[in-house]
């Protein structure tokens, strides 16, 4: 799909929803406001700003979130590190573990030895406390200061669910492909993985597609292992571990922070790209070319309408909301609506919520909605009628759609986008938001809404099982599904279908399952894709 049409699926380094959670409100002009700018500042200054018992440190910004840092694998210094950064950031960080906390965070630590340290603290902590305070990996504190504000806890942060799994691959079976092996979204090695993806989205950034699959893969191997990474040896005999990935590793195993990645991370040229691609309609080469041009800010955008698109300027129109996560509960109003909507349009058509959501995730950068019906041919033209619905009802914000040439009986060109082929509707819709008094309003309730990203795409029911496994992704699982089935099979897989090239034929599936089993692959279900 070409960045012209939706940010999402625009190649290889395409934003997720990490990189529109660190998009700040875009009056913010960059380099970053004060309390960000001090990770720009040398070491020695740094360490001068704020501290645990820094009277700034009081005027938390947070005042429902206290942190605790635990320690048993977290150094000193990486502590000290990681509480000047919550600080700078308005974050409360508690020196000491009290019934005030709220979030406790730990680095390199599985799940038992997390509860056996919660166990010990809440025996030994005072009774005032009935509910005890989270419990979670470092994934969340990285996540919240990159968003600038706590994000929601998910299952995939909480170091009490991550109970180590049984009958997973151990290393020496890991096998060479994503689509292979089982993913959770839950995983043990979140920190080391989440730096290694950082790095392949910066290559990303740079157009050097070798680095970036490189790190991706990576990354991919450490979600999919069944314990934590706690030393370099435990790498010995895994796919897709260059040297550089090595080092990385080593750097965050023996002092708990990448140089590299902390350089990446701050670097203009990094922060500039997340903050243009997270506007909706806007990829790698656009972002780039907006960079080499001088341009940093999205204020100095807004001032020149004349180079945006019309998605580029609802993009930035809605940027704040669209660059706050979409929590499941919203995915699941809209996925309601457009039922309501089709509904009485297509007796007996189907919409199935896809995406990241359909994996399991409980949040996302936007809702992907794929629309069938039971009788071939009956979804054609389906989308502007449910489209026209959804605006009588005041709901649209924004709307483009593309026809789409995936034909009944042709073969998946090769070389197209694999999202390109069906008749779609990427839109922004204004989800009504429960009514609520504004904090500080002196008025009444008002209704609010919150514009939220979603792709209609209208799909003939014979080609459905293999748009199901491509919208559902993730993008790494169907970049790894599509080269296994072109290296090991010969086959061309995209989401209009499963093609064999010398055979001239096309299969006909009835299922996903039936797509696996016909690749030889062992069926992975949507929660064990999330590569
Ligand atoms: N997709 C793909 N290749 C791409 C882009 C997308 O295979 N280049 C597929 C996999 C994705 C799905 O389409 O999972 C939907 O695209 P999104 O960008 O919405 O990805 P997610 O839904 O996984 O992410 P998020 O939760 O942030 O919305
Ligand atoms: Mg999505």
């Amino acid at each position: 799909m070409g960045e012209a049409c939706s940010p999402g699926p625009s190649g290889a380094a395409s934003p997720s929803s990490g990189l529109r959670r660190l998009s700040s409100d875009f009056r913010v002009p960059f380099p970053a406001p004060a309390r960000g700018r001090d990770r720009m500042l040398p070491k020695r200054r740094r360490a001068q700003v704020g501290a645990p018992g820094d009277p700034a440190s009081s005027e938390a910004r947070f005042p429902g979130v206290a942190i605790y840092l635990a320690e048993p694998h977290m150094g000193r210094s990486r502590r000290a590190f990681l509480t000047r950064l919550a600080l700078s950031k308005g974050f409360r960080v508690l020196d000491a573990y009290s019934s005030e906390v709220t979030h406790v965070v730990m680095e390199q630590t599985s799940a038992e030895e997390a509860s056996h340290w919660q166990e010990h603290r809440a025996a030994t902590a005072s009774p005032q406390r009935c509910s005890r305070p989270a419990l979670l990996d470092i994934s969340w504190f990285t996540e919240s200061m990159a968003a600038g504000q706590p994000v929601p806890v998910e299952c995939r942060h909480r170091l009490e669910v991550a109970a180590p799994r049984k009958g997973l691959p151990c290393p020496a079976r890991m096998l060479p492909y994503a689509c292979q092996r089982p993913t959770p979204l839950t995983h043990h090695n979140s920190s080391l993985s989440e730096a290694l993806e950082m790095l392949a989205e910066a290559a990303g950034f740079e157009g050097s597609e070798g680095r970036f699959l490189s790190f991706r893969r990576a990354a991919a191997v450490l979600k999919a292992l069944p314990s934590p990474v706690t030393a370099l040896s435990q790498l010995q005999g895994l796919p897709h571990f260059g040297e550089h990935s090595r080092r990385v590793v080593q750097e965050l195993l023996e002092q708990g922070v990448c140089e590299e990645v902390e350089r990446v991370r701050l670097s203009e040229r990094y922060q500039t790209m997340k903050l243009f691609m997270g506007i909706f309609g806007v990829g790698v080469k656009t972002a780039d070319r907006w960079y080499r041009e001088g341009l940093r800010t999205l204020d100095s955008l807004q001032e020149q309408p004349q180079r945006l698109t019309q998605q580029q300027k609802a993009g930035l129109q809605h940027y704040r909301d669209l660059s706050t996560p979409v929590q499941r509960p919203d995915a699941e109003a809209l996925l309601q609506l457009v039922k309501a909507a089709v509904a009485p349009i297509l007796p007996g058509a189907t919409v199935t919520l896809a995406g990241g959501f359909r994996r399991g995730k409980l949040q996302g950068h936007d809702v992907d909605l794929l629309l069938s019906h039971p009788q071939e041919g009956r979804e054609a033209g389906l989308l502007p009628k449910v489209m026209q619905c959804l605006e009588k009802q005041g709901l649209v914000l924004y709307q483009q759609h593309h026809r789409g040439g995936c034909g009944h009986a042709e073969p998946p060109p090769r070389q197209s986008h694999p999202m390109d082929a069906f008749e779609r509707t990427f839109c922004i819709l204004g989800l009504p938001q429960p009514s609520g008094v504004p904090v500080g309003s002196t008025q009444g309730p008002c209704p609010t809404r919150k514009a939220v990203r979603v792709d209609l795409v209208a799909v003939p029911i014979s080609r459905l099982p293999f748009a199901l496994l491509g919208w559902t992704g993730s993008k790494h699982f169907q970049r790894e599904l599509r080269r296994f089935c072109r290296k090991e099979r010969g086959l061309w897989l995209n989401s209009c279908g499963l093609f064999d090239p010398e055979q001239k034929m096309l299969f006909h599936a009835a299922s996903e399952e039936d797509i696996f089993r016909h690749l030889g692959l062992e069926y992975l279900p949507p929660e064990q894709r999330n590569a």
